[in-house]
């Protein structure tokens, strides 16, 4: 049994995303529960790979190649984790700011949350502020937005307006991040936290969900 969830682990580590999805088939084919292969195999293996990209031993490529291969097994495990009752960490809204396309950075953060244990609602790009509100209306604890263009920052700022006018800020958290994004910009907009990059996002998501 800890063979299978080792060997899960270790593809996605390796991003190898067939091997990762036969793996995780094995591992329920032996009667392992969804909620172990999740928690002790893809969170896992997805924590390595914050470290390692922490450590300048990764890159986004090779981050980006684990988290498709974790993706992947996640898709397997979706519908059983929802059967079996397994409650996410949190919700998170995640979406890049209204004018913005830049999707990569935000795609990964997107997974790299969902493989530190989150429900992520995925809101696209160039989402409008007022499309943030209604996800917090409708169940979502953190708001997540990226920004690449020191243009559209600005819309981070008039989504926490929103948030606010709408009276559901006090509802949820509020994290962003971005090339041109900084800590003392998050300071500025009362967002609750910045993060550099995608390895250090799910550590404050885990944070502000309390986790
Ligand atoms: Co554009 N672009 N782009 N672009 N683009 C930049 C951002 C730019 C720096 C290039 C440059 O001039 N040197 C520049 C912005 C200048 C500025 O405002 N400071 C720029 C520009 C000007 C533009 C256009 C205006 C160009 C034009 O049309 N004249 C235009 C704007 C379109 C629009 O958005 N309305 C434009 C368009 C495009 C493409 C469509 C061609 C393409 C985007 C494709 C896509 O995303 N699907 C593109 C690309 C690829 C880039 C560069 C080359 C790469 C961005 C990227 O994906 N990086 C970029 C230059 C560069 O960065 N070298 C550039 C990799 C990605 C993994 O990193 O997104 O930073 P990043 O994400 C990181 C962190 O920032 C962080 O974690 C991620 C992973 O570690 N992070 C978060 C991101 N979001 C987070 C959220 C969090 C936490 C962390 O919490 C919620």
């Amino acid at each position: 049994m800890a063979g299978s969830i080792e060997q899960i682990r270790d593809y996605i580590i390796e991003g190898n995303k067939n091997g990762a999805v036969a793996a995780v088939e094995q591992a329920l084919a032996e009667g392992i529960s969804a909620a172990s292969i999740l928690n002790d195999a893809m969170i896992s293996a997805m924590t390595e790979v914050g470290a390692r990209f922490e450590r300048d031993e990764y890159f986004v490529p090779e981050m980006l190649i684990s988290a498709r291969a974790m993706q992947a097994g996640m898709d397997k495990l979706r519908p059983l984790l929802v059967q079996s009752g397994v409650q996410p960490l949190a919700t998170v809204a995640i979406g890049t700011v209204k004018g913005d396309l830049h999707d990569i950075g935000k795609n990964l953060v997107s997974m790299m949350l969902e493989g530190a244990g989150f429900a992520i609602k995925d809101l696209g790009v160039n989402v409008d502020p007022d499309k943030f509100v209604e996800a917090v209306r409708e169940g979502a604890d953190i708001v997540a937005m990226s920004a690449l263009l020191t243009t559209t920052m600005a819309n981070m700022k008039n989504t926490v307006e929103a948030l606010k006018a709408a009276g559901v800020r006090d509802k949820c958290k509020i994290m962003i991040g971005g090339a041109p994004v900084t800590q003392t910009y998050s300071d500025e907009i009362g967002a609750d936290g910045y993060s550099p990059d995608a390895s250090s996002a799910a550590r404050l998501a885990r944070q502000l969900a309390g986790a």
